[in-house]
């Protein structure tokens, strides 16, 4: 009875996804009892997705980590958190006075990047002081591709004004699913009177209510985002005036674009010509309008900037450039800059290979490619990587080729994993240390860049579990035994907080007051009017003489994916299906999430999504075990037959332990300017498995 009534709720932000939703949380004596949507937070405005209603089945769940253990002899064993430190040290000092300081790597993933900007430059200060140039991160799968794309065309990172189009493109994304706040935005009513076109292969709830829907081959999309430029230019359908003043390379794109006819692209990606004409028509006719890109779908390839350029360049030629309802950016905060990036010892890995991947156009990333360590462990060449600390990632099941992954972090002398719930990558380590969850932390959170909200946050402390750390306690102590004391001189985060705040005149106190957000800006547009654009010409590259400089392709262009039935016509006779990954589940957060039992009942095992006529095929039958094999692995699990899917193509969902998709990937960089690997669009053979004995 009186048990479940809350003695106080805590305003906070979730963090089960990247959706940044105002939440509530009710608590009793010290635990947490029930997670409510915050009606004033700006985001949700008092709505929540599933995952949410069941954070308190999530943070106390069975498998959470309580105290740091070691492993010894293969059993784990409980030792304080001064033992753990002395370790973690002393393993430091060790490799880096044997071999250098680059020796020592950070391997970090999404669960930190959700933590913010401060938190994610505080650490990296850590890094930046110990030396070591080798930080290692999802962003070299997710994301960064994307930026580099955007800051090659137009200078910077930009966002679609999803809310104020009156057309808006889907493309490669399901927002319904991976980022529920987005998906509300564009609700049937809220879309009343208004375009929506998606681009998927996949017949995603959004793809059913569009007015057009159009399902390219995985890994063609650069090539139908040509086409579309080639038949708006062709048909005069640009902003002439934008062009001529804020476009640098129009000619030349105007004369590469004719060699992507609708009709030749129809052969390259399978969507009808009339069908990319259509998209072009409305797309340049209905203002203002904007594309909404997945966060990785068209990332995950070998034209990954080439995509994310061409996008860029869409809004730019029709007009849709930096206007409400358009491509926009929001203000970034202003904190006090805390890297220091001249006390890297050298260049992080790949870099020479990769440069835009650490650095664009001023804008600097300072970090490695993630992909070129799986080869430096294994075979210790340019040098060796002898220890790792593992945060906010479970990479056995999230990075590609985890089997050579596998081996690849088993050539570290020691490896810790931190984290708040026992994951793969953990049970492979030398020692495990425990994290705090979102709910067990004060932070500070930048903006909500991407609904173009340019309000300040701070996610706070609900309660304490057991002895679990937040990550940046975690690296202040070390750094403070490692004798950085000087360069770390806060007492604690909100100390640190309080110092990276200070640009924009604002406290912890003030934002702790104000659990809806504090602004610190305001949206504006046609900023290039006065300011000009932020790239190398002051205007949008169509053209990039970047890339040229560097013996890259000034115009994006179409490439074959590295395996596809057309560049690799031998490998295809055996893998004939084309494979995507990691369409995101409403249930689950990459690997997170499957220890919630209610969850499980509402999506219980992994599936590979088949079109009937490619199961009829291959011999496929709904609800059956099915195999599906890559030339780099195999898995078993069930299969999904389904029209909503295009024949020939497979999607196989992530982040299962069962299933590990990611056996079947390829880690090779294959972006020639961001070195991602293609793990959106790869080849595979399907068929029944064995009936068991
Ligand atoms: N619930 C939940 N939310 C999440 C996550 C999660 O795991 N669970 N993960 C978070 C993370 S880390 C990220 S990066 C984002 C990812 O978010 P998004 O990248 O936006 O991912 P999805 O919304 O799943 O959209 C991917 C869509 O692209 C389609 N697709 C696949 N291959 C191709 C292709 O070659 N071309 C085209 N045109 N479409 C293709 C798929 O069918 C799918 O519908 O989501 C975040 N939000
Ligand atoms: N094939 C394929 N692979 C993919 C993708 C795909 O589309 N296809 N998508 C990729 C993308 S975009 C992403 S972002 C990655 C995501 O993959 P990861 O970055 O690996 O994210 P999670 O699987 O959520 O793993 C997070 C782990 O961090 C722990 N954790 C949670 N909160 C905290 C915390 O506050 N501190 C610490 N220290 N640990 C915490 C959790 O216990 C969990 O085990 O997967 C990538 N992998
Ligand atoms: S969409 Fe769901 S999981 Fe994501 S932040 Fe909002 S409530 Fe949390
Ligand atoms: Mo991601």
């Amino acid at each position: 009875m009186a048990t479940d009534v809350p003695e106080r709720e805590v305003k906070t932000v979730c963090q089960l996804c990247l959706g940044g939703c105002g939440i509530n949380v009710q608590v009793r004596g010290d635990r947490i009892v029930k997670v409510t949507g915050m009606k004033e937070y700006p985001v949700n405005k008092g709505r929540l997705c599933p995952k949410a209603g069941y954070t308190v089945d999530w943070f106390y769940a069975q498998d959470r980590i309580k105290y740091p253990m070691k492993k010894e002899r293969g059993e784990w064993k409980r030792i304080s958190w001064d033992e753990a430190l002395d370790t973690v040290t002393d393993e430091m000092k060790k490799v880096k006075k044997e071999y250098g300081a680059r020796a020592f790597a950070l391997f970090y993933g999404f669960q930190l990047l959700t933590q913010g900007p401060p938190t994610l430059d505080l650490l990296r200060r850590f890094t930046d002081f110990f030396g070591t140039p080798n930080v290692f991160s999802v962003d070299s799968m997710c994301s960064r591709i994307r930026h580099i794309g955007y800051t090659l065309t137009v200078g910077k990172q930009v966002f679609p004004d999803i809310e104020n189009a009156k057309c808006v493109v889907l493309w490669a994304v399901n927002p319904e699913n991976s980022t529920p706040p987005r998906g509300w935005r564009l609700s049937p009513e809220r879309m009343r009177g208004r375009q929506l076109i998606v681009i998927d292969p996949r017949r995603t709830p959004p793809a059913q209510r569009a007015h057009i829907h159009v399902q390219p081959r995985p890994g063609s999309d650069a090539a139908l985002a040509l086409a579309l430029i080639n038949v708006i230019i062709e048909r005069g359908l640009y902003d002439k005036e934008f062009v001529e003043h804020w476009t640098v390379g129009f000619d030349r794109l105007a004369d590469h674009v004719k060699s992507y006819s609708p009709e030749a692209v129809e052969k390259i990606t399978w969507v009808p010509a009339d069908k990319i004409r259509q998209i072009a028509e409305v797309f340049a006719t209905t203002k203002p309008a904007c594309i909404l890109q997945g966060w990785n779908g068209l990332d995950m390839k070998n034209t990954g900037v080439e995509a994310s350029r061409s996008i860029a360049i869409l809004h730019a030629i029709t007009g849709n450039y930096d206007v409400p309802g358009g491509l926009v950016s929001a203000p970034r905060p202003l904190f006090s800059p805390v890297r220091e990036l001249d006390r890297m010892e050298g260049i992080p890995l790949g870099i020479d290979r990769f440069p835009f991947f650490y650095s664009t156009h001023g804008r600097l990333f300072g970090e490695g490619q993630g992909m070129l360590m799986y080869d430096a462990l294994l075979t210790g060449q340019p040098y060796p990587i002898k220890a790792m600390v593992v945060v906010g990632t479970n990479p056995l099941l999230t990075w590609p080729n985890a089997k050579k992954l596998e081996a690849a972090l088993k050539t570290l002398d020691f490896l810790a994993v931190m984290t708040p719930f026992w994951n793969e990558t953990a049970e492979l380590a030398h020692m495990v240390l425990p994290a705090a969850t979102f709910l067990e932390r004060d932070e500070l959170l930048g903006g909500h860049g991407f609904y173009n909200l340019p309000i300040i946050n701070m996610r706070r402390k609900v309660v304490q579990y057991e002895e679990a750390w937040s990550d940046l306690k975690f690296w202040r102590e070390v750094a403070h035994r490692l004798g950085y004391e000087e360069y770390f001189p806060w007492r604690d985060e909100e100390e640190a907080f309080n110092y990276m705040l200070r640009p924009m005149g604002l406290t912890v106190q003030q934002l702790r007051e104000a659990p809806a957000g504090v602004p610190y800006g305001t949206m504006t547009y046609r900023e290039y009017e006065t300011q000009g654009l932020p790239t190398p010409s002051g205007k949008v590259e169509l053209y990039s003489e970047t890339l040229a400089k560097v013996g890259l392709n000034p115009l994006p262009e179409h490439r074959e994916p590295p395996e596809s039935p057309v560049s690799t016509p031998d490998i295809a006779k055996e893998y004939p299906v084309i494979a995507t990954s990691g369409a995101r589940l409403l249930e689950y957060l990459a690997s997170s999430l499957r220890n919630v039992p209610r969850l499980r009942q509402k999506y219980p095992e992994p599936v590979v999504e088949i079109h009937p006529d490619t199961a009829a095929r291959y011999g496929v039958i709904q609800g059956e075990m099915t195999v599906v094999e890559s030339r780099r692995g195999a898995i078993r699990l069930k299969a999904k037959v389904t029209p909503d899917i295009i024949p020939g193509v497979v999607n196989l969902s992530y982040g299962w332990k069962e299933a590990n998709v990611n056996l079947l990937t390829d880690e090779t960089p294959v972006d020639p300017v961001g070195g991602n690997p293609a793990l959106k669009a790869f080849l595979v053979r399907v068929r029944p498995a064995e009936a068991t004995a």
